[in-house]
């Protein structure tokens, strides 16, 4: 019954007059509203804090262009099917430019969930637990959202990743020296955070959009096509969030 309401859910933007701009149904134009949507989905081990950094973006977007927090109240918090938050803005052209940003249940036994969750993602926030005992676990899960964007027809290697390293306020966690080594030896940008203090959040959240933004003007030429650059993209998302306690300077 719940699964079927998130199926519900999930598919309902994918109506006719729904183009896809690119392959793999990246990125969605709907010409009738002049809308164009963009999926971020937040990845990783449970418990990691993946819901904890959409609450924070929730707690910093001004309310007027953001949509409601969903997410369905458990006894233990945990997130049974996704948490989602739609940032709305409208571009110079006049396109009405959705971000929708969803996490997914990092239970092992949500898989087929996970799955759904990752369909047509734009960019995706990988959520490590930076502690050493959780090593092995995000190592699991990394292989798991390759295997499963394998299966749904997204090719991990072309799909924009950030890797975000969370939880570094607790004891016995990989050093900064250790996380700089991990981040020249891979492809994807890493962020430091302590997500439950906000730090790192917002940053995460600009590498995605960024990211996103450039894969889709790379594939689909969005900035001509849609007449807008990856600075007003940006600058309008980020002049309606409050970014005083982060790195970022709009
Ligand atoms: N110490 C510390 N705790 C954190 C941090 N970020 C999140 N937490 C805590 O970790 C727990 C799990 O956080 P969630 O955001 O619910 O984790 P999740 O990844 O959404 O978990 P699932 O929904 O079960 O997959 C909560 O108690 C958070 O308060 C952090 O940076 N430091
Ligand atoms: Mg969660």
């Amino acid at each position: 019954m719940l699964g079927l309401y998130a199926a519900q859910l999930w598919y309902s933007p994918y109506t006719s007059n729904i183009t896809p701009l690119s392959p793999n149904n990246l990125v969605q134009l709907n010409h009738a509203n002049r809308e164009l949507t963009i999926k971020i989905v937040y990845y990783g081990p449970g418990l990691s804090g993946k819901t904890t950094n959409l609450q924070v973006i929730h707690s910093r977007v001004e309310p007027s262009v953001r949509g409601q927090l969903l997410t369905i109240p458990t006894h233990d918090d945990r997130t049974l099917f996704f948490d989602l938050l739609p940032v709305y803005f409208q571009s110079k052209s006049g396109i009405k430019i959705k971000i929708k940003l969803f996490t997914v249940p990092g239970q092992v036994i949500h898989n087929a969930t996970r799955r759904i969750v990752l369909q047509g993602s734009d960019a995706v926030a990988f959520i490590a637990d930076s502690r050493r005992q959780a090593t092995e676990e995000n190592n699991a899960y990394w292989k798991n959202m390759q295997q499963n964007m394998h299966e749904i027809g997204l090719n991990p290697e072309t799909v924009p990743t950030i890797i975000q390293f969370n939880k570094r306020d607790l004891p016995d966690t990989q050093t900064d020296e250790e996380l700089e080594r991990a981040r020249s030896r891979g492809k994807e940008p890493l962020i430091s955070a302590i997500a439950i203090q906000g730090i790192g959040v917002l940053e995460t959240l600009f590498a995605l959009l960024q990211a996103a933004y450039r894969n889709l003007d790379a594939r689909s030429n969005i900035s001509r096509n849609l007449n807008i650059d990856e600075e007003e993209f940006l600058g309008k998302i980020f002049s309606r969030i409050d970014t005083s306690t982060s790195t970022l300077k709009f």
